[in-house]
């Protein structure tokens, strides 16, 4: 039995821990029959936002912000996409990047919807090279590479690494007893959620049970490591800023 007035879910100074036992689904105007989640955002000290959206049959979703950019997964169901005169259909683990100022439509033309979505404002730099473009693929299409030479530790790259993006969404895939090869520390933020598995999150001087559905935030500089427990592998999204310098 479920101890009622428990939870896993913790915030902190610099790093929260939310699972789903604890989510107050918003009703927001922009967001047509939908009920979303913030997971971070700037309340909590973070410097970007990470909600999920679950999207009823026929919600819908227009763009509004000049300057901010997206990054939208689809964790169930099939959504249309709509941006640059063309209308993509994103099934499950399809993603899409789409570029500060670009204008798109969401809409879940089937029963259920659900998506992971960032969101933080662009930070254009001088003499930066490639271009910041919006596009569709998914988590099937994109390939993986040992992290650091470890075949138990997978990393795929969703985002061009070129120094006009800054900032990178990546997936780590853990295999049982797989962990991170160090206790990391950066300034970059995470913004991170949970897509499989379970495992053994270090936040801080905390130690976390995590699984399936559980979203973190971590801030600056904030000692994190991970270890993936469970029969399954472990998986996880998360958002990183890249290529610019901190202040
Ligand atoms: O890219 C990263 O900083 C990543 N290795 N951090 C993490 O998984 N907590
Ligand atoms: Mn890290």
């Amino acid at each position: 039995m479920t101890l009622t007035g428990a939870t896993r879910s913790k915030l902190s100074r610099n790093y929260s821990l939310m699972c789903p036992d604890s989510h107050v689904p918003l009703n927001l105007p922009q967001w047509k029959n939908c009920q979303v989640i913030y997971t971070a955002s700037p309340e909590m000290g973070a410097k970007f936002c990470q909600f999920l959206v679950n999207m009823k049959a026929g919600g819908s979703f227009c763009s509004e912000s000049q300057t901010d950019e997206f990054l939208l997964l689809v964790l169930e169901g099939a959504i249309e996409l709509t941006f640059g005169g063309a209308t993509h259909r994103l099934q499950q683990d399809g993603f899409a990047h789409l570029k500060a100022g670009e204008r798109f439509e969401l809409k879940n033309p089937g029963d259920t919807g659900r998506i992971l979505a960032f969101q933080k404002k662009y930070a254009p730099m001088p003499g930066a090279t490639g271009a910041v473009i919006s596009f569709v693929s998914s988590l099937a299409q994109t390939s993986a590479k040992p992290f650091l030479g470890d075949d138990g530790a997978l990393l795929q790259t969703l985002l061009p690494e070129d120094s006009a993006w800054d900032w990178g969404v990546n997936v780590f895939e853990f295999q049982p007893g797989a962990t991170l090869p160090i206790v990391e520390m950066h300034f970059m933020e995470h913004g991170l959620y949970f897509l499989q598995g379970q495992g053994v999150y270090r936040l801080g001087s905390d130690w976390h049970l995590v699984e399936q559905g559980d979203a973190i935030w971590m801030g600056p500089y904030l000692e994190q490591w991970f270890a993936a427990t469970g029969k399954i592998s472990s998986k996880y999204i998360y958002y990183k800023e890249m290529n610019r310098a901190p202040g």
